[in-house]
């Protein structure tokens, strides 16, 4: 029975790339999914790894999903284990809340994660961005965590290899907000793609919904990439107080000896997350966003 990957799912469809093809094959197979999958409440997602029967008309039935690695619910997509965070520097301003929001989400997905600072063509090192810091500052901050920090250029080119050695032989996704530069990145770094840019002004109109579905490009190195729009909206649903803890990694260093267990870093007496916070060993910045994000998930237990 052939093995392949799903790698477009659409109104019930699963465009499957058998394994027996080349990599990046354009012929893909239309499948349906087996009933039993709905029976038990499973849906085939793009990075699913499958078994498939072929039936009449080269379409095809997905018959066996092999366990996951990962799995993303929005964009809804498996399997993926590099995510790559699009931050701009300009247009739109540099969000640091919004990335530590995205990081929260690629922690606790455990995914790998490296954050782009994009379209530097707009501003340089000395020029103060976000949270009173420049270029420098933040890149630092970031790297001082453990992230891998990238700065590119779709205009310059500047930062493109970097980011294509990084993903090779991945399935990776690009997320950020819409107009970071993800499209544009994508295309100089695989020219060959031609993925629509500006798709905001050019498309949608405003307050307008979309919903486009996520689908994995083929790399030409063997990986594959997911240009998702989808992550713009994310909300913690899936998770609890607790969990957002794990979401900053920097805290994991401190969070063990806080004296109660549990400790969720807030007035908690004997927390050394907070001492750190007082003697630098931890951003203000983060421990404020932090905080922010503990209330949204507090406020949300209230409510239901
Ligand atoms: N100056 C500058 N503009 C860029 C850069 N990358 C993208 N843009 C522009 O930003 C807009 C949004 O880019 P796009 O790739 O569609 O963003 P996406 O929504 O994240 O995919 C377009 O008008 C691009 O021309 C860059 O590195 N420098
Ligand atoms: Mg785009
Ligand atoms: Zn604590």
């Amino acid at each position: 029975m052939p093995k392949g990957l799903i790698v477009k799912a659409l109104s019930g469809y699963y465009y499957v790339q058998s394994m027996e093809d080349g990599h990046g094959d354009k012929k893909l197979i239309q499948c349906r999914a087996r009933g039993i999958f709905k029976k038990k409440g499973i849906t085939p997602l793009v990075g699913d790894q499958v078994i498939f029967t072929l039936t009449e008309n080269d379409e095809g039935t997905v018959d066996e999903i092999y366990p996951r690695s990962s799995e993303l619910i929005r964009p809804p997509i498996s399997n993926v284990d590099l995510a790559v965070l699009v931050f701009s520097l300009r247009e739109p301003d540099l969000n640091l809340k919004l990335l530590d929001k995205f990081l929260v989400h690629t922690e606790t997905s455990g995914l790998d994660t490296v954050i782009c600072f994009s379209k530097r063509d707009l501003g340089n090192e000395d020029n103060v961005l976000a949270d009173d810091m420049t270029l420098n500052q933040v890149s630092r901050l970031y790297e001082d965590i453990g992230y891998e920090v990238i700065i590119t250029s779709a205009k310059t080119g500047e930062g493109a290899d970097q980011v294509r050695q990084r993903l090779s032989r991945h399935i990776g996704v690009f997320a950020g907000q819409s107009g970071v530069g993800k499209s544009s990145l994508l295309n100089v770094i695989f020219p060959g793609l031609s993925l629509a840019t500006n798709e905001i002004s050019a498309k949608l109109g405003r307050g307008k919904h979309t919903t486009r579905h996520v689908e994995l490009i083929a790399l030409e190195d063997g990986g594959w990439i997911a240009d998702s729009p989808g992550f713009s909206q994310l909300d913690f649903m899936n998770l609890e107080a607790e969990d957002m803890t794990d979401g900053f990694k920097e805290f994991r260093k401190f969070s063990p000896q806080c004296k109660f267990r549990g400790c969720l870093h807030r007035n908690e007496p004997g927390c050394r997350v907070k001492e750190a916070v007082e003697s630098g060993g931890i951003a203000r910045s983060r421990y404020e966003h932090y905080l922010l994000f503990l209330g949204e998930i507090m406020d949300r237990k209230r409510r239901y």
